[in-house]
């Protein structure tokens, strides 16, 4: 079936981002609703007819109004129903609040969100307003500040760690690296969870393998999973399941009600590894 291009032959620019030098996604726009550089990051929020408001940073998709729920249901949904009583959890990054909603579907006690750039979550409150309830809610405390820098000086301990930082340039690079994840597991209470976002597995495999090597000296259960991400580079994106006592597929309950993507059956398919994947991590060694 041939693809036709419905809508109305004005003149609209487009937003591109470049997964490569040679390929990339992009976005005709109806409306560029906000454009800024703050102290971090280029920040932007436009709009398009198939995916609504979209959020870039530094030119990169964060989040679209119409492919939200895959990324944010597959970031916290696997390790809330596999940790015995999630009550304390930290986010790091996610100023968008759309992990944060997904967190606060469960009866949790109270989350602490660390995002660096104020405008973000500024932003995300006025255009993806469904998104930021969340982060008015009494369970939840913001901090801005650097996650490095909140993970020095917490004396807190997390039941699950969420980190949803961007790609590893920019402000979000030292959220890649082994010594932030260290910091994290000093964290950790008993059974204690981390989920952190690893990139696409098309096209980002070299760096999911680095981290596969460095998280497997620190964590005894290091299980990659998958889940699609329309919009996202290659369409399909990874996830780090971290733990040192706590198995993804041991699951302790049902995903709350009212989801669009996540269920059990999900849970099991989605830690199965593609055979071009599982030739490149399982030649690391412990
Ligand atoms: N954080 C992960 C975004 C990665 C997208 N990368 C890209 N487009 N190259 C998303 C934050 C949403 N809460």
């Amino acid at each position: 079936m041939s693809v036709q291009d419905k809508s109305p032959k004005v003149n609209l620019t487009e937003t591109k981002e470049f997964h490569t030098h040679s390929c990339g996604i992009f976005f005709k726009r109806k409306k560029i609703l906000y454009q800024k550089d703050s102290d971090y990051q280029k920040i932007e929020v436009i709009e398009n007819a198939h995916f609504g408001k979209i959020l870039l940073l530094d030119g990169l998709v964060q989040t679209t109004e119409k492919d939200e729920f895959f990324y944010h249901e597959m970031l916290v949904h696997p390790a809330f129903i596999a940790h015995p009583s999630p009550q304390k959890i930290l986010v790091i990054g996610g100023g968008d609040g759309g992990g944060l909603k997904e967190i606060l579907r469960y009866p949790v006690k109270h989350v602490h969100l660390v995002e660096i750039d104020p405008l973000v979550i500024e932003v995300s409150k006025k255009y993806f307003p469904w998104l930021s309830p969340s982060l008015e809610d009494k369970r939840s405390e913001l901090h801005i500040s650097d996650g490095r820098e909140f993970l020095k000086h917490t004396d807190k301990k997390f039941d699950i760690v969420i980190v949803d930082s961007s790609d590893p340039v920019g402000p979000s690079q030292s959220l890649h690296e082994k010594d932030f994840y260290k910091d994290i597991k000093n964290r950790l209470r008993p059974k204690g969870v981390v989920v952190t976002q690893v990139g696409s597995p098309f096209y980002h495999l070299d760096s999911i393998a680095e981290k596969n090597s460095f998280l497997k000296k620190l964590f005894e259960v290091v299980s990659f999973y998958f889940a699609p991400v329309p919009t996202y580079p290659g369409g399909s994106w990874c996830f780090a399941f971290l733990s040192d006592q706590i198995k993804p597929l041991d699951v302790k309950r049902s995903p709350p009600p009212g989801l669009k993507y996540f269920t059990l059956e999900i849970q099991k398919a989605a830690f199965a590894l593609p055979v071009f994947i599982k030739g490149v991590l399982d030649k690391i060694q412990k």
